[in-house]
């Protein structure tokens, strides 16, 4: 069991009851960093903040405040730009799944292994109790609300993130909790695809208790993409996260990089640095910028888990006093290598309490991506972040192809140059017929900065059926729907 009392100091998170305490969820945002003159330039107002936002992010660090049971809280919740019009369900089954997503992603950064997982119990159209998971060994979702509603559940219906589990893991089965209890109805949104968890879903039908799935099912699976591709693959999913100047320049021609990006986008990358299970930079980022690659969201207050700090060195080269090898910056240090490497080199780095793993070389210099992600998949790791320089983000993008996401800040000034690298070194593609294709999935604002996530053509989609229904349920299905 992990320590409870390491819970207990972070912010928001209630790991013992189900209701979350609100007081201390509103103190999130006072903690905020006030913008800075960066962040304020004059043109910012050339676009009003959150005009070119086309839908809500479902990884966006804090969750927006609960608004309540719909009878408290009148009217029935707007339909989101980023929700399809309603064909089959109602607002009121929307409204309840979608308080069990916002709880869901109070996980991140927290559960891995383990699926974001937020349940919600509703009785005469009431919330009777709330739940979500904290991580692995505490209990599951849907554990947490029943015990939270005791004898009231029964007759209750349950809104559940995933389907329930039927297995005995290190807690118990779900399913067995949920038909003890009396439930009498369970919607959830997408099954689990964990072979040794999945089949909730049969069992409670078997016991009586009406199942449906499919509610929101595409806003779930992107809440869990990382935990979905890992189950489904045993690869981690891999998300490339790149800033530069409107003219896609990543530093100046003397190497000035520090800072292109606003505090506001960079506050999102330590976001997003907080909720994967690793992060992995290439040698010329790792000698240049000497980073700590530690997740600071908002300063040093440490709400989740330190992510691996992977490096690619092939010849071993990085001089050990980098920050990168030093245990008190962050989480464990992982350096990927040539295999004929030197291994007096490997010996020190292990010394310093860095792993060192010798993977092929798929050109010379440049080591096999497909096998450093294979290498991090074996050791569990669900979720890789990527923070390129140019020769990186070529060899991911270009190259091998291995990228799943990518989160683009495009700062509002242009550096000129043509010395300056741009975001992708290499030989580049030879004709536009071989350009890497992307869909862009979001457009926001980060401070003054324009965030773009896009995904390149070939990144992880789950499998036919995965986001479907079951056949009997076809009549009542909704597409799935890119946001
Ligand atoms: C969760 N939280 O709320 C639900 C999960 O090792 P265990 O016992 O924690 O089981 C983990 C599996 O249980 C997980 O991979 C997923 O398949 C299933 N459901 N897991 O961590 C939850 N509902
Ligand atoms: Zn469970």
């Amino acid at each position: 069991m992990p320590d409870r009392r390491s819970l207990r100091s972070v912010p928001g998170r209630d790991p013992l009851g189900s209701v979350p305490d609100r007081r201390t969820l509103r103190s999130v945002p006072d903690s905020l960093p006030r913008r800075t003159e960066q962040d304020q330039l004059p043109h910012q107002g050339a676009i009003k903040p959150g005009a070119l936002e086309n839908c809500r992010d479902l990884w966006e660090p804090y969750p927006e405040k609960s608004s309540g049971a719909p009878e408290r809280q009148t009217p029935l919740p707007r339909r989101d730009a980023w929700e399809r019009p309603m064909t089959h369900w109602t607002d009121k089954e929307r409204f309840f799944m979608k308080e069990a997503l916002r709880l869901a992603r109070r996980g991140w950064g927290l559960v891995s292994p383990n699926p974001m997982v937020g349940a919600v119990l509703v009785k005469r159209n009431k919330i009777l109790a709330t739940g979500w998971h904290t991580g692995p060994g505490f209990p599951h979702a849907e554990a947490v609300a029943l015990n939270a509603a005791g004898k009231s559940a029964k007759g209750s219906e349950l809104y559940v993130t995933l389907e329930p589990c039927r297995h005995t893991g290190r807690t118990g089965p779900c399913t067995d909790a949920i038909v003890q209890a009396g439930v009498s109805k369970v919607y959830y949104s997408i099954p689990d695809p964990n072979p040794l968890a999945e089949g909730g879903a049969r069992v409670l039908e078997d016991s009586g208790i009406e199942t449906r799935r499919g509610l929101m099912a595409q806003q779930a699976y992107e809440l869990n993409q990382f935990f979905i591709k890992w189950q489904l693959t045993k690869k981690p999913f891999v998300i490339l996260k790149t800033a530069a100047s409107l003219d896609g320049k990543i530093a100046t021609h003397s190497g000035d990089s520090r800072w292109i990006s606003s505090k506001v986008a960079r506050n999102y990358g330590h976001h997003l640095r907080a909720g994967v299970d690793a992060i992995l930079i290439g040698r010329a980022t790792a000698a240049k910028d000497d980073p700590e690659l530690s997740a600071r969201p908002w300063g040093r207050r440490k709400m989740h888990r330190e992510p691996m700090r992977c490096v690619l060195d092939p010849s071993l080269k990085l001089p050990l006093e980098l920050k990168l090898f030093n245990p008190s910056y962050g989480g464990r240090t992982t350096v990927f290598c040539a295999p004929e490497a030197e291994p007096g080199k490997a010996a020190a780095l292990k010394e310093a309490g860095a792993a060192v793993i010798p993977v092929p070389l798929r050109a010379p210099g440049r080591l096999s991506l497909e096998r450093v992600l294979e290498s991090l998949g074996s050791m569990d790791v669900q979720s890789v972040l990527i923070e390129p320089g140019a020769t990186t983000a070529s060899s991911t993008l270009i190259d091998e192809s291995v990228v799943d996401l990518i989160h683009v800040f495009i700062a509002p000034m242009f550096l000129g140059g043509d010395g300056a690298p741009g975001m992708l070194g290499g030989e580049g593609v030879d004709k536009l017929a071989d350009a890497r294709a992307l869909d862009i999935l979001r457009v926001s604002r980060k401070g003054p900065d324009i965030h773009i996530v896009c995904r390149p053509k070939g990144a992880f989609v789950p499998p036919p059926g995965f986001l479907a229904l079951p056949e009997d349920q076809t009549a009542s299905a909704e597409p799935a729907e890119e946001f």
